[in-house]
């Protein structure tokens, strides 16, 4: 029996089907176990989560987590993960960037799925333990567990941006999502505005008494009373872990001299990476060096722009038109301004490894991270981290949770074009002395605010929101 548990969609390993057929189980790379492993490790720890692949019920044991595989069939895999978590919740939290569809039947397993996660995670953990649950994908499940075990301690976080009550009141599961949210002890957002339109929310739909004091962990919590029990919002902006990245990458140097050879040594690389997903605003940067070239203000014969785009939700309708439009706009480009030669585009949709990764972002004169909306952006995050050589520039979305904090990147309204070309010129032809500035406090703020103090800083409020309610429960008797 675990006393941590993270209940999270996903588990964090990577199943590989070796050439002999054997199946053999990988560390999963990804921000959210990079943020747990210390916590994990100094706890009895457990996973619960599912495996990516339909019908799996493995569970191998990584890193002595005890991983605890929630099994997905191909129907619920459509109803519950490809419909309702990615083609109604992510769209609806996105700003309605596309259509958000609502259909009763993808809620059903939507339910179905979240009970099935709860109670999983009711078998993996022992008596008092904490659960830690994440993201939209599973925001039934505080309520489920807190059925099921009231002796735990259960806190959630979003990874997405929170809505407003306008959009969210659209759901005809509204009341019911906040009611599975508030099974938490502690609820966290990435902002205080995600942390605000919540307690909003509650406040309109439920009638729940909900204080909208500063929000934010930097400043005090909001609250919501919720029967005998005590709810606590906040506001934590994940991180990554500065340190060991921008380490890893000074070991990158040499690889990142041979990409920028390899690119035919241009005067100036820019770089994209991102899932490919329609919030990423791809087709913005590409949008807006098709108008710097045509305009004669970057030179296509010696710009490159390198476009890594991890494919992403493949079977959904809107990821399929996001990936023709962006394939057609790259091919558009390299066919109007660039030579057989020396196309001005390189774009790849695969993932590619983490060490070469970072090389890119050492060869990088120009970040674009260009989000029509994102809850943080972890990439903007990762190459100010990696730039301990205060080299290269950042373009950012002012539509990304990171640009609340990295305020000194070369801020941009995705949704003004002409912005987004001025910006990106901008970032190219500043004079070296105000380019190395603005790095060395981005560089900063990401090794001051790291991930371990999100951890830190949610498990520490998660602790005090469950004790004050066992404090209530046991003065009750309960
Ligand atoms: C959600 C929220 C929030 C990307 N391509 C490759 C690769 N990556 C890595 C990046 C980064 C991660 O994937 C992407 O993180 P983001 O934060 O940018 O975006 P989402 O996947 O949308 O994440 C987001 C996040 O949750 C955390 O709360 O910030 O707002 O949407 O770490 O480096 N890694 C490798 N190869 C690739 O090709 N190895």
């Amino acid at each position: 029996m675990a006393d941590f548990v993270v209940v999270a969609n996903r588990l964090p390993v990577d199943k590989r089907v070796e050439p002999d057929g054997s199946t053999t189980w990988k560390r999963a790379p990804g921000g959210l176990v990079t943020a747990l492993t210390p916590t994990l490790a100094s706890h009895s720890g457990a996973w619960v989560g599912w495996s990516g692949a339909p019908d799996s019920s493995d569970n191998p044991q990584i890193d002595g987590i005890d991983i605890r595989s929630v099994p997905l069939s191909s129907d619920e895999i459509a109803d519950y993960y490809e419909g309702f978590a990615n083609s109604t919740l992510w769209p609806l939290y996105h700003d309605l960037l596309v259509e958000p569809v609502f259909d009763h039947d993808w809620w059903t397993t939507y339910v179905d799925v979240n009970k099935r996660f709860a109670q999983a995670a009711a078998e993996a953990a022992d008596t008092g333990a904490t659960v830690w649950v994440h993201d939209y994908q599973l925001q039934l499940v505080p309520a489920l567990l807190r059925e099921l075990r009231p002796d735990l301690r259960i806190g959630f976080f979003l990874h997405i941006p929170f809505p407003s009550y306008e959009l969210f009141a659209r759901l005809p599961w509204r009341a019911e999502l906040l009611r599975g949210l508030l099974g938490a002890d502690l609820i966290g957002f990435h902002l205080p505005g995600g942390a605000e339109n919540f307690l909003t929310l509650v406040r309109r739909v439920l009638r729940l008494e909900a204080s909208c004091d500063p929000v934010g962990v930097r400043d005090g919590l909001g609250t919501i009373r919720d029967g005998a029990r005590t709810v606590r919002v906040g506001s934590f902006p994940i991180s990554v872990d500065a340190a060991a990245v921008a380490e890893q990458a000074s070991a990158m140097t040499e690889r990142a001299a041979e990409i920028r050879a390899e690119l035919g040594d241009p005067t100036t690389i820019l770089l994209g990476v991102d899932r490919l997903d329609y919030t990423k605003g791809i087709d913005v940067r590409l949008n807006a060096l098709d108008a710097l070239f045509r305009d004669g203000r970057l030179d296509p014969a010696s710009t490159v722009l390198v476009q890594l785009a991890s494919p992403s939700r493949e079977n959904v309708d809107s990821y399929i038109k996001v990936r023709n439009r962006i394939e057609q706009s790259v091919a558009h480009i390299n066919g109007t301004h660039g030579t057989v030669m020396n196309p001005p585009v390189r774009y790849l949709l695969k993932p590619v490894p983490r060490d070469e990764l970072l090389a890119y972002f050492l060869a990088a004169d120009v970040m674009l991270v260009t989000p029509l909306r994102d809850g943080m952006n972890l990439v903007a995050k990762e190459y100010a981290a990696c730039r301990a050589d205060l080299g290269g520039a950042l373009v950012l979305s002012e539509f990304t949770g990171a640009a609340t904090e990295m305020d000194r990147a070369y801020l941009v309204n995705p949704y003004d074009p002409q912005s987004v070309q001025d910006v990106v010129a901008r970032a190219v032809t500043d004079d070296p002395e105000s380019r190395r500035a603005r790095m060395s406090a981005l560089h900063q703020q990401v090794l001051d605010f790291d991930v371990d103090l999100w951890s830190r800083s949610f498990l520490q409020c998660l602790s005090g929101a469950a004790a004050a309610n066992e404090a209530v429960d046991n003065e009750a008797g309960r």
